[in-house]
């Protein structure tokens, strides 16, 4: 069944609709309630800083992420975060309400950070202490920010916590009674300095309660506060610049909506870009990507599941849909995508400068993905790391920006690296020679091991010491020194998949009539077979 793809008129068909939000620029200083907060400034500054690293020269294609384990003892953790403490710590959620504390020197300690196990409820397999955020200023203030699913009754909460005093205030609470699963919980500062929290559909299967679409309620949203002061009722306040502010009847809140289950999302510190892992139903796993600023958009649950119509009872024709940038199928073990990070640190920074990194729960698969300067994106699988690390829950960064990962069960820690591998060979070199007492005569079958037909080809290898070219066949050919190229003539320049073909070439020798050992195909090694 071919897929439905967005089209044109529907996109044109925004401007007749009227509870569309607009897309909105969020600039730090314009807001009319005293300015963007305090640790806006240094946000911004750090990410300029970031947007100072090099990008990437290893194409996706050859870049290979792997995990080491480096600690263990992590009860069912569920996200990390870096306070800019200069501590070099990492903070670990553990879903029975726990935080520890790991250093890569000291390792993670056994007494954890803080204990708000009495207030939260994990009696479910995505209940628990879920998200967690240091704010810029946490080497100050000692506050960590805790997203979780409440004792009594599940209720999606977010909260602060002060280290000093060991206090939990609660800022915002979004019922979720009816099904335990699809809670969200993901937090972080974006680069504006406000504190965004994610939150899924309410649960069960199917967006029951329709929540995906609807704007008058938190859930199968991004949300976006400010939690530097109070407004009113609220222990925070809805900066001016959300794209629901003033729109009647909607949560003013919401930064994002149409989404199923963000289990995690996060900002590129060197571009103050959004991405988002999206969880799918049962046919698509999703990843978007918003511009830094971008509010009000729509990813489309449960109108559409990734790519694919789902619901058109939700599907409103007036409403502009956010298409995911990268989309990948439930088979082959797949279960659920577990959304990365940017890499912006500098030990890998040649190797995946750039690289958005997600992970799939259950299949251990490892997604690269990368703009590509034209509105699009180049993606590839860059690895399992299921042999070290498997059903991993996060990805974080240390206030470096290099990678680590927590995985479920059994809980540990790994670190994320990288490393260069050669594409792999597709294409097998056989050579056969006769030779007599000042030459030799070779016969080289060169085969298509791809599964794509080459179109176009040109084969070098290189003769040994004291050889010299004399004359080839089945090519054109080329000779420079003991370097020998043979080029495909017209009649035969496509070598369709799995096929083969013949050419030869006579050489003079001074006494070793040894025939060439290495062959590239357009730049890429033969296996010689
Ligand atoms: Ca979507």
């Amino acid at each position: 069944m071919p897929r439905r793809r967005w089209t044109g008129p529907l996109l044109l068909a925004v401007s007749l609709t009227v509870l569309t939000p607009i897309a909105v620029t969020a600039t730090a200083s314009a807001s009319d309630d005293g300015g963007a907060p305090p640790a806006a400034e240094a946000a911004r500054s750090a990410g300029a800083a970031a947007g100072d690293v090099e990008a990437a020269a290893v194409p996706l294609e050859n870049l290979t992420a792997d995990t080491t384990q480096v600690a263990a003892g992590l009860r069912r953790p569920t996200a990390l975060v870096a306070p800019d403490d200069g501590s070099g710590r990492l903070f670990i959620t553990e879903k029975p309400g726990t935080v520890r504390a790991y250093h890569p020197d000291t390792g993670l300690e056994a007494t954890p950070l803080l204990d708000i196990g009495d207030q939260v409820d994990f009696s479910a397999n995505e209940r628990g202490l879920l998200g967690i955020a240091a704010p810029p200023d946490f080497a100050d203030s000692q506050e960590l920010y805790l997203a979780y699913t409440a004792a009594e009754d599940g209720a999606v909460t977010l909260a602060r916590y002060g280290l000093n005093d060991d206090s939990l205030e609660v800022l915002l609470s979004q019922e979720h009674p009816e099904y335990d699963n699809h809670n969200g919980g993901q937090l972080a500062f974006g680069p504006d300095g406000y504190l965004y929290l994610s939150i899924g559909d309410g649960g069960g299967s199917g967006d029951p309660f329709d929540t995906g679409q609807r704007v008058d309620t938190l859930l199968g949203k991004i949300l976006r506060v400010d939690v530097n002061s109070a407004c009113g009722d609220l222990n925070y306040c809805v900066p001016e610049d959300n794209p629901f502010v003033g729109v009647e009847g909607a949560r003013e809140e919401i930064w994002a909506f149409g989404l199923r289950n963000p289990w995690k999302f996060s900002f590129d510190p060197a571009d103050g870009s959004l991405w988002i892992g999206d969880v799918g139903q049962g046919v698509m796993e999703e990843v978007n990507h918003l511009p830094a600023g971008e509010g009000g958009a729509n990813f489309g649950w449960s109108c559409r599941e990734g790519d694919d119509e789902f619901d058109p009872a939700q599907c409103d024709p007036n409403s502009e849909l956010t298409e995911p940038i990268f989309t990948y199928p439930l088979t082959g073990g797949n279960c659920a995508v577990i959304g990365g990070q940017v890499y912006r640190g500098q030990e890998f920074a040649d190797l995946a400068g750039g690289t958005y990194v997600a992970v799939d729960y259950c299949s251990s698969r490892v997604f690269g993905i990368r703009p590509d300067g034209n509105g699009g994106y180049d993606t590839a699988e860059i690895g399992n790391v299921g042999q070290n690390s498997t059903q991993i829950t996060a990805i974080g960064t240390t206030v470096e920006g290099e990678f680590y990962a927590v995985n479920d069960l059994p809980g540990g820690l790994h670190r994320i690296t990288f490393e260069e591998t050669a594409p792999a060979s597709t294409c097998q070199v056989a050579v056969t020679t006769e030779s007599w007492n000042n030459g030799y005569n070779a016969e080289i079958t060169l085969t298509n091991t791809g599964e794509e037909p080459v179109e176009g080809w040109e084969l070098a290898f290189t003769l040994a010491e004291g050889q010299r070219f004399v004359s080839g066949w089945g090519g054109v050919f080329s000779a420079t020194g003991d370097t020998v190229v043979a080029r495909n003539d017209e009649h035969n320049a496509t070598i369709g998949a799995g096929e083969s073909l013949t050419l030869g070439v006579v050489a003079r020798h001074s006494g070793d009539a040894t025939a060439p050992t290495a062959f590239t195909l357009n730049e890429g090694a033969c296996a010689l077979g």
